[in-house]
């Protein structure tokens, strides 16, 4: 039954022997990632009534999903790390004894997969073959995630070759809904019992019960961001949640830049953003997950693991994001969105005017005038709802988006959403300031996870839901990382940005998308020495003349008020850091109490 025929590796056998075994699968199937492999695969989906096909005049080779309405996104309460201690996954992560969880699982996993066909995916997060890539293997239950898995990951036989009798990141993932002989199967099958469990000294995954984005396509945050950064920390490099784009100012030098926001704060928007100042270019490397490594120049380069967007499609449009919208007219799937009457998709804000009917992402018949129980519009769209895209149909992808050697990364940003306190921009003094910085991130919660909404928490390096292990172990990562560096002059500058401050009136301060290309024009500066700032006792911040306006229409006293640092806001935010810090004892590094104490001093100067 399982036919193996593809590989030789033997860890890979007896793994999936081993799985079989417990999950009981009728079918084994192992993907060959070929064209021809998606669209029958995508064609058996459709006949399940998971995928719908859009129209082919419309949206060539797409398909439209809905998911379980209790299956919507990550589940960061059942997210487990599972070291052999509850100190190494530190005080922000869910833990229990790998062996314990185990038990747990394999009673969970039991004869779940029956009636159904194991998928074997091998995927390369990074790309093939190159030295900074790592394979994984997912055995999923799940075809829509073998689909996504072809869009997303460098997927198929050709990642066995590379892989010969190497090792590999076993991921287990299962919907958890077995199916009775004759039973007929839900378009969305899924359980109520979730478990997204990281085993960190194995490098190992187990996922169950859900079928949505991250809690199931594995080679994403499960692999590239907690699993890599447990082994990044191990080996000395770094994985983070970061988008990767390329700058190029008129006439001038391209530099890279890297940055961290939370989940549904804007990456994909930055990464593919369309400049509004004359003569500057933006090109995307990646809108997700970087991983960075020394070069032997000294230098910090980073690749893009990935091979696909999983954006959120509310407020994606030809105005907001057209390398975006051309990324996904194509080869796509979409996933919670709204569907029309001819076989297009829309969702919220694609266009100015609503359509006069859609089907919503339950299913349900949808007009305008629709309200929810609280008296606002109904969403046709679920927030979260996604497309999965190749990035190779970006228009801006850059060129060098798949150089195994990765790009030098010239700045790093962090930054959330603040509706106050928090500056448009400012600049660290030097990089261990630069990862207090990163370390005091709080940002207003979205919908890319289960919980509460718009709730403000601390989310360091916009890691929070993804950091494999402590996270006090992993700010000391980051200022070794600046230790180790054999020219301390070709660290990336970092800086910590800001595009959702707010009037008290609540109106939004700075316009946002391409327009944040004068923000870049300033880091740039920043980079080159010639940009204008003050110093501001939390950092450099623009004087109120530095960033290029010309052609924008926005207040001087607006730009006074997005820039502006109010000390005594700030020094009401250092108890929550403090109370932050404490939760991580003696896993905060030295450094970082440090740069805490030299803040407090400076705003009480
Ligand atoms: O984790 S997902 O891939 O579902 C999306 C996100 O939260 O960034
Ligand atoms: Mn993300």
């Amino acid at each position: 039954m399982n036919d193996s025929s593809m590989t030789k590796n033997k860890k890979l056998i007896k793994w999936v022997d081993e799985m079989v075994a417990m999950c009981k699968p009728d079918k084994v199937y192992w993907c060959d990632g070929t064209q021809e492999e998606y669209d029958r695969l995508c064609g058996e989906l459709v006949k399940a009534g998971t995928f719908i096909k859009l129209a082919e005049d419309k949206k060539p080779n797409s398909y439209y999903a809905k998911s379980d309405p209790g299956d919507v996104a990550r589940v960061e309460e059942r997210t487990f790390i599972c070291s052999k201690t509850k100190d190494e996954a530190g005080p922000t992560n869910n833990w229990c004894d790998p062996n314990e969880m185990k038990e747990t699982m394999k009673k969970l996993y039991d004869g779940c997969m029956k009636g159904r066909t194991m998928y074997v995916i091998p995927f390369s997060m990074g790309p093939l073959g190159s030295k900074i890539a790592h394979i994984g293997i997912e055995l999923s239950d799940s075809a829509y995630v073998a689909v996504n898995m072809r869009i997303m990951t460098r997927m198929g036989k050709k990642v066995l070759d590379v892989l010969g009798d190497g090792d590999f990141v076993p991921c287990l993932h299962s919907v958890g809904k077995p199916l009775a002989a004759g039973e007929k199967d839900v378009a969305w099958p899924c359980n109520t019992t979730k478990y997204i469990v990281h085993f960190p000294e194995e490098s190992m995954i187990w996922s169950y019960g859900s079928g949505y984005g991250g809690n199931a396509l594995l080679g994403k945050k499960c692999f590239a961001l907690r699993i890599a950064s447990s082994m990044a920390k191990r080996e000395g490099w770094l994985a983070e949640h970061m988008l990767i784009l390329g700058i190029t100012p008129p006439n001038g030098e391209k530099k890279y830049i890297a940055a961290a926001f939370p989940s549904a704060c804007g990456k994909t928007n930055l990464a593919m953003l369309i400049p509004t100042i004359p003569g500057w270019k933006v090109e995307c490397v990646g809108d997700d997950i970087a991983w960075m490594k020394y070069g032997d120049d000294g230098r910090l380069y980073a690749i893009n693991p990935e091979a696909g967007f999983f954006g959120v499609a509310p407020g994606t449009s030809m105005k907001s994001n057209p390398n975006a919208m051309i990324s996904l007219q194509k080869n796509t799937i979409f996933t919670n969105v709204a569907l029309t009457n001819d076989g297009e998709v829309w969702w919220e804000d694609m266009t100015d005017e609503f359509p006069a009917e859609l089907t919503d992402w339950q299913g349900q018949k949808w007009t305008p005038d629709m309200k929810t129980a609280e008296g606002k519009r109904k969403p046709a769209a679920h927030p979260n709802a996604r497309f999965t895209a190749p990035a190779s149909q970006c228009p801006a992808i850059d060129k060098a988006w798949e150089d195994p050697k990765g790009v030098p990364i010239s700045a790093i940003l962090f930054g959330g959403r603040r509706g106050s306190v928090v500056p448009l921009i400012h600049q660290s003094y030097n990089w261990n300031h630069g990862v207090f910085l990163g370390s005091i991130v709080a940002s207003e919660m979205t919908a890319a996870a289960a919980g509460t909404l718009g709730q403000l928490r601390r989310d360091p390096f916009a890691m929070l839901p993804f950091c494999g292990y402590n996270m006090g172990d992993y700010f000391a990562h980051w200022i070794d990382m600046g230790k180790k560096a054999k020219d301390q002059s070709k660290l990336p500058k970092i800086f910590y940005v800001n595009w959702f401050r707010k009037t008290p009136e609540g109106k939004w301060l700075w316009p946002g998308y391409g327009e944040n290309s004068r923000v870049l024009k300033w880091v740039i500066e920043s980079i080159n020495g010639t940009a204008k700032s003050e110093d501001k006792a939390i950092g450099l911040v623009p004087t109120a003349d530095a960033i290029d306006t010309a052609g924008l229409n926005i207040s001087a006293d607006d730009m006074k008020a997005v820039l502006q640092v109010n000390k005594d806001e700030w020094k009401n935010e250092i108890p929550g850091i403090k109370e932050y810090y404490a939760k991580f004892g003696a896993h905060v590094p030295k450094e970082l109490n440090d740069e805490l104490d030299a803040l407090e001093k400076r705003l009480n100067k």
